[in-house]
């Protein structure tokens, strides 16, 4: 039987700024309004950066602590906070956050053109950002942005370094990355191991057909203003919430039930707080 589907909320980015949308959250209690909207409408993850009050992207540690009490304080979303930051971040930077203990966070396993930048992501990065999540018993989402970044993941559970079952995320379209077909998705699946869980997350104009195909495909699903911000054609959502509306029709239309952040966090081996 095809488990509840898991939708997660990307409501911030790093790279998303008021000037491409206005409707892109910054300041802690933006992020969380936004955060429970999207749990109102159905998602049960907010994957989550930090922002300081002109917009510009950081992982500070006190805007961490922020976002994730503003969050709490409105409801009971899992809380991704991301690892990755924005390109051109050091790892100290990228990680500072994590003693905070969030039940989740990011771990991207390779390097990637990002645009005209690099997503920086050598092994001692990698290694000390899994050192971290263990550390402190946080749940790691596997990004992929492209496949031999599997692989890596692999390696470093054979390793000892993470532990599987992994619970990846397929990040794709990202110029630089593996485009955002069904069919680069399909392949990605049939290249995790049988036991694995897994949600995509498509770029710009890709992200609401990549999340009806994981829908179909028994997997879960990332949507938000991180990732695009458009509802339909030269439409710009109102908010991630908008996004997540979309996904649960969809969902509603083909009878795949939702899981609650509760579900979810069983489904994904999420520690309790
Ligand atoms: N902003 C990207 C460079 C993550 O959150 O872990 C990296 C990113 C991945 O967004
Ligand atoms: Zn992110």
């Amino acid at each position: 039987m095809t488990a509840p589907l898991i939708i997660t909320a990307a409501v911030v980015g790093a790279e998303v700024m008021r000037d491409h949308t206005p409707h892109v959250p910054y300041t802690p209690d933006e992020i969380a309004d936004e955060a429970l909207r999207c749990y109102e409408a159905g998602a049960a993850i907010v994957h989550v950066h930090g922002r300081r009050d002109d917009g510009t992207p950081t992982q500070d540690l006190e805007t961490f602590r922020a976002i994730l009490n503003a969050i709490r304080e409105r409801c009971e979303i899992i809380v991704q906070f991301s690892t990755g930051g924005d390109v051109g971040m050091d790892v100290e930077e990228r990680i500072e956050a994590l003693e905070l203990r969030p039940p989740m966070a990011t771990l991207t396993t390779g390097t990637v053109n990002f645009g005209d930048d690099v997503f920086l992501n050598p092994l001692p990065v990698i290694r000390s950002i899994a050192n971290r999540l263990n550390k402190f018993g946080i749940r790691p989402e596997i990004e992929i942005f492209d496949t031999g970044m599997i692989d890596t993941a692999q390696r470093l559970v054979d390793q000892g370094l993470l532990e599987g079952p992994l619970h990846f995320d397929f990040v794709l379209g990202v110029p630089g990355g593996m485009g955002a077909s069904r069919r680069n998705l399909e392949f990605l699946v049939e290249s995790i191991p049988d036991d694995s869980t897994w949600s995509v997350a498509g770029m710009g104009r890709h992200e609401l057909p990549l999340a009806y195909a994981a829908i179909e495909m028994g997997g879960h699903v990332r949507v938000g203003l991180e990732d695009n911000i458009y509802l339909s054609r030269g439409v710009l959502a109102q908010g991630s919430f908008e996004l997540v509306e979309k996904v649960v029709e969809y969902a509603e239309q083909v009878g795949r039930p939702l899981a609650s952040a509760e579900q979810a966090r069983s489904l994904l081996r999420i520690a309790d707080d």
